[in-house]
């Protein structure tokens, strides 16, 4: 029958497109499971949290009896819009220690909270002394970091004596989900938002 001879190839042809799919289905998992350029940062899961390390060059970089500020001395962090630093989007809030800072006995300037909020620091008020531990913050009003922000961390030392940092952006408190660490290189430092995302 001239129709079954037809229809036969038809079939095969159902049948190996069928196969076909599934090979190409399979592809294209592949394919999505490696996210291109656009995508490997998901700034949906904007990270809510940030964790602030002291990052002392050596046991010397924390005097004990010559100050009584131990450590890198935080004033504020906050979220710019863009690089041109002119639109401030958060700071920060609810910061708490996550390693208490135990490099010196004492520390006057152990409140964790006077990273809060703008900047306010003066040589006797107003920052948090990290005396080698380290806090973990939230952003103001919920507004996290995204691609193209500036995150500004400012840090009270001045001069060839700066006492380093570390930031980086967290998912939880615990910091045990969090991006790389970046390393302060000024006391005052910008990070384009985009080096800390995960
Ligand atoms: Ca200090
Ligand atoms: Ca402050």
């Amino acid at each position: 029958m001239p129709d079954s001879r037809l229809r036969l190839p038809f079939v095969l042809t159902l049948l190996c497109f069928a196969a076909c799919a599934g090979d190409n289905g399979t592809d294209t998992a592949d394919a999505s499971a490696t996210p291109d350029t656009a995508t490997e940062v998901d700034v949906s899961a904007t990270p809510q949290f940030i964790h602030i390390v002291d990052a002392p060059t050596d046991d010397s970089s924390v005097p004990c009896v010559s100050t009584k500020s131990p450590g890198a001395d935080i004033d504020a962090i906050r979220i710019f819009d863009d690089p041109s630093l002119s639109s401030v989007k958060a700071t920060l809030s609810q910061c708490q220690w996550l390693e208490a800072g135990t490099r010196c006995d004492e520390n006057l300037y152990d409140d964790a909270s006077q990273a809060e909020g703008p900047p306010n620091g003066s040589p006797f008020d107003g920052f948090v002394s990290l005396n080698s531990g380290s806090i973990v913050c939230q952003w103001s009003s919920g507004q996290g970091p995204a691609l193209g922000n500036v995150i500004q961390a400012i840090e009270m030392s001045s001069g060839p004596d700066r006492e380093p940092y570390q930031i980086r952006l967290c998912n939880d408190a615990s910091a045990t989900t969090c991006g790389a660490f970046q390393n302060s290189t000024t006391p005052t430092s910008n990070f384009p938002a985009g080096s800390l995302l995960f």
